[in-house]
């Protein structure tokens, strides 16, 4: 190593947050991360996952080649060598079975860079099978739905202006530990703190008092999975109350009298037995919302991987409506990304069940089907069964429910490969791994979490580093197996393959009379682009044409790629602004506030009979951990365990269950056994349990995440279990037992 150090700056990959980190960079290692306190967007905000991103690169088992199954063992091999197993494998299981026979699971990394936001697509288009599974079916895809039905787009998602607004009801979200999402908000316990300083009130609706229902001002325990009675309840008042006020927005909203129609059964007293919250106290949570001057709303996975997801996502926006607050300064907000192209304010509206899952009939939702039913795909015999499957930034095994039966079903396919930088508990059953660089040797754009920032921000991260010899760019690996998938096999010119997408791209914009460059030559464009990688030109296209664009010259003052690169901390393009109607795309260019699909679950839910469960499981998230991967950085697995069962101090009391004892956790799927945390923070009849630990299976190479290894609670989780609109698993308030060992 030399004495040599340097600065590199560039955005934290790790969560939604998009904070700016500043590594100081000892030759090509990173030796120390800070907060940019430069950053236009985090200030210098940071988390202990951010901190450890050196380590996280360092990791000694991270692989830095790639592996190949020879007589049973997963063996390092040549690139060459992995791409022909990769290429014999998935050719294969094409030509025997057809292309459906191949499944993709997309995991939640996918979302958090370049190569998934980029080329995921080009994977998933070349593959042309019907069994795609990503993460979202396992989190956000409920509000996908619930916005694709209100405003006619799945990307189309209001986010709360936390910077403005004088009141927030937060439901099912922790973000002081997740630090938000589909919210993108760096420094969330600043920026609470802030409203409250200027007078503002935060309400945190969550059977657990989390780190966030800490700091604010009221915190109301809730039933799992109830929220949607509460909200009914909510929207039932408003109307009775004659509080509903559209104000703007009312030119442009239809369906108001349908949801006043079918809200009439849930008043406050009908659904307070039901959500375990009185009627007094929904009166006046809906009161206090309607007489904020500014708003806003926002349910997360405690809203989402519930039964009723959608309809619980779909009513949050509904408040947001019926407040007047949805798309005002301080209210719930359309970021308008650099990346993103303006809309014409209608479009052809979203629907799902375009086609149907082979085994248990299950719509496709957005292109894939529901990751529960996976298991299935592989399991159930016939024409169309899943033989193969490729995973990219995916740990299926440890996310997925009854994550024991797919394990098994994993283990029993013809061919798998994954583009993974770990042996884990789902790539350990890989018939090859392709590992991706350090994320320090990535350029990096927040393609995907721009559409959900709290101010408009572009921030471009070159590499910090060179890519190691022996690696290779991730983008080139996906891209690589896009061409195994369509027949080129592997040694296609990926290069080449992507230039002529992009040229396609260019043909396409300067035909577009919408366009900003309409007219102009695909040539001269082609010629004017800049970037080191066919990516990084992708990516100047969409800065360039975009809303900040500048226009190939037309904007000289505008954003492109060379910009952002003399621009190291970010470039602000200032608070969120009004967009309805232009963000709009239902057919009717109006926000349908009362899509059929969604009323046909409301009425179903009134005539659902209450539960009678004695305990029922839920999940959390700690600041230390993040999903299934990344338990193998010592400094964030340090001290007390993190994957305990949290009980209440009564239940714990009466079941006779002790602190730092093992207690046993049995559903309908499965069991564990694990350490017992007691505390008054959890409601009575709920227990919480973390997801993505459970380490210690044969064959997993996480050195350091095995001495904590854990329990995976997805063992505990039902895969038959789904909200109906979205296919999304339920996660949260799962019926289990709970017994002393
Ligand atoms: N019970 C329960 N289950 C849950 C949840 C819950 O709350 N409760 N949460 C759900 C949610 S919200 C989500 S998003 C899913 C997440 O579940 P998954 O989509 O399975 O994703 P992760 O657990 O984040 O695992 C990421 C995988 O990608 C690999 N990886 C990390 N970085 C990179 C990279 O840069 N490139 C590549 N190619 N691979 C990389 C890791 O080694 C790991 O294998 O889990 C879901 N499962
Ligand atoms: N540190 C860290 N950050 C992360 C992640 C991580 O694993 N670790 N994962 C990232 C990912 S993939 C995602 S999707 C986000 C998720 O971000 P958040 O949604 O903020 O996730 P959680 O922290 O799990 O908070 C969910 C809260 O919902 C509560 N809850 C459970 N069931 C219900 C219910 O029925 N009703 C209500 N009202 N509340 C309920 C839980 O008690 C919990 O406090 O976080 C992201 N950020
Ligand atoms: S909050 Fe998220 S984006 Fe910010 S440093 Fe932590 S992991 Fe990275
Ligand atoms: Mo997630």
């Amino acid at each position: 190593m030399t004495d040599e150090s340097r600065l590199a700056y560039r955005t934290c990959p790790l969560c939604e947050a998009t904070c700016g980190l500043e590594l100081t960079m000892q030759g090509d290692q990173i030796a120390r991360v800070r907060g940019d306190d430069s950053d236009v967007f985090s200030k210098g905000f940071i988390c202990p996952k951010g901190a450890s991103l050196g380590l996280l690169d360092a990791d000694a088992d991270r692989l830095r080649a790639p592996r190949v199954r020879r007589d049973g063992r997963l063996v390092p091999a040549t690139w060459a060598e992995a791409f022909a197993a990769a290429d014999a494998g998935i050719t294969r299981a094409i030509q025997a079975y057809g292309r459906d026979a191949v499944a993709l699971y997309l995991g939640n990394p996918t979302v958090h860079s370049l190569a998934g936001g980029l080329y995921a697509g080009t994977l998933r288009k070349a593959l042309g099978s019907r069994n795609v599974y990503t993460a979202s079916t396992l989190d956000q895809m409920p509000k996908h739905v619930a916005c694709g039905y209100l405003f006619g787009h799945i990307l189309s998602i209001p986010v709360p202006d936390i910077d403005r607004t004088d009141f927030l009801l937060i439901l099912g979200a922790d973000p002081h530990s997740s630090n938000g999402s589909l919210w993108t908000v760096p420094d969330v316990p600043g920026r609470l703190r802030a409203l409250q300083a200027r007078g503002g009130r935060v309400v945190v609706v969550d059977p657990r008092c989390s780190r966030t229902a800490k700091s604010a001002d009221q915190h109301l325990p809730i039933r799992p999975g109830t929220d949607a009675f509460l909200l009914l309840g909510m929207a039932h008042e408003l109307f009775a109350a004659d509080l509903v006020t559209l104000g703007r927005l009312a030119e442009h909203v239809t369906g108001v009298d349908d949801v006043r129609a079918l809200v009439a059964p849930f008043a406050p007293e009908a659904v307070a037995s039901r959500c375990g919250i009185d009627a007094a106290m929904i009166r006046e949570l809906a009161h206090e919302l309607a007489a904020a001057p500014r708003a806003a709303v926002y349910g997360r996975i405690g809203t989402t991987t519930v039964l009723h997801g959608t309809v619980t996502s779909w009513l949050v926006d509904v408040l947001n409506v019926l407040t007047g607050n949805l798309d005002r300064a301080g209210g719930a907000m359309f970021p308008l990304p650099a990346t993103s192209r303006q809309g014409r304010g209608s479009g052809p509206g979203f629907q799902i069940g375009r086609w149907r899952s082979r085994v248990r009939g299950l719509p496709e939702v957005a292109g894939e089907f529901p990751a529960v039913t996976l298991a299935d795909e592989i399991e159930t015999p016939g024409e169309g069964q899943v033989r193969a499957l490729i995973t990219f930034a995916g740990n299926p095994a440890s996310s997925v429910p009854n994550a024991d039966r797919l394990e098994r079903a994993i283990g029993t396919l013809d061919f798998m490969v994954s583009v993974d930088p770990y042996v884990n508990e789902t790539t350990r059953h890989a018939d090859v791994i392709l590992p991706p660089p350090p994320l320090s040797q990535e350029a990096h754009y927040d393609l995907a979490f721009t559409n959900f920032a709290v101010r408009n921000v572009a921030n471009f991260s070159p590499p910090a580093a060179p890519l190691d010899a022996g690696l290779r760019d991730e983008g080139e690996i996906v891209l690589r197996l896009a061409a195994i998938a369509a027949g080129l096999g592997p040694d296609a010119d990926v290069v080449t393959m992507v230039s002529g997408e992009l040229r396609k791209a260019l043909a396409r914009v300067s035909a577009d009379e919408t366009s900003p460059v309409f007219g102009h030559s695909p040539e001269a464009l082609w010629a004017a682009l800049s970037g080191d990688t066919a990516a990084e030109r992708q990516l100047d296209l969409r800065l360039r044409t975009g809303p900040y664009g500048d226009w190939f010259g037309a904007k000289p003052e505008g954003l492109s790629l060379s910009v952002l690169r003399e621009n190291p901390h970010g470039v602000d393009l200032g608070p969120l602004k009004p967009r309805v109607p232009e963000v709009l795309r239902t057919p009717s260019g109006m926000i349908e506030l009362c899509p059929e699909p969604v009323a046909v679950e409301v009425r179903r839910l009134g005539a659902t009979a209450q539960p009678g469960h004695e305990f029922v499981v839920v999940g959390r998230r700690h600041l230390r951990s993040n999903n299934s991967w990344m338990h193998n950085v010592p400094t964030l697995v340090r001290g007390k365990p993190l994957c305990t069962v949290a009980v209440n101090t009564m239940d714990a009391k009466r079941l006779g269950l002790v602190a730092g004892g093992l207690a046993r956790v049995t559903s309908r799927v499965g069991r564990v056994e694990l350490t017992v945390e007691v505390t008054d923070d959890i409601a009575p009849g709920v227990i919480s349990i973390p997801h993505g630990w459970g380490h210690d299976l044969p064959g997993v190479e996480l050195t350091v995440a095995r001495e904590q290894a854990g329990v995976n609670t997805n063992r505990l989780t039902d895969d038959l279990s789904i909200d109906p609109l979205s296919g999304t698993a339920v996660l949260n308030g799962v019926p289990v037992e709970l017994a002393p060992i």
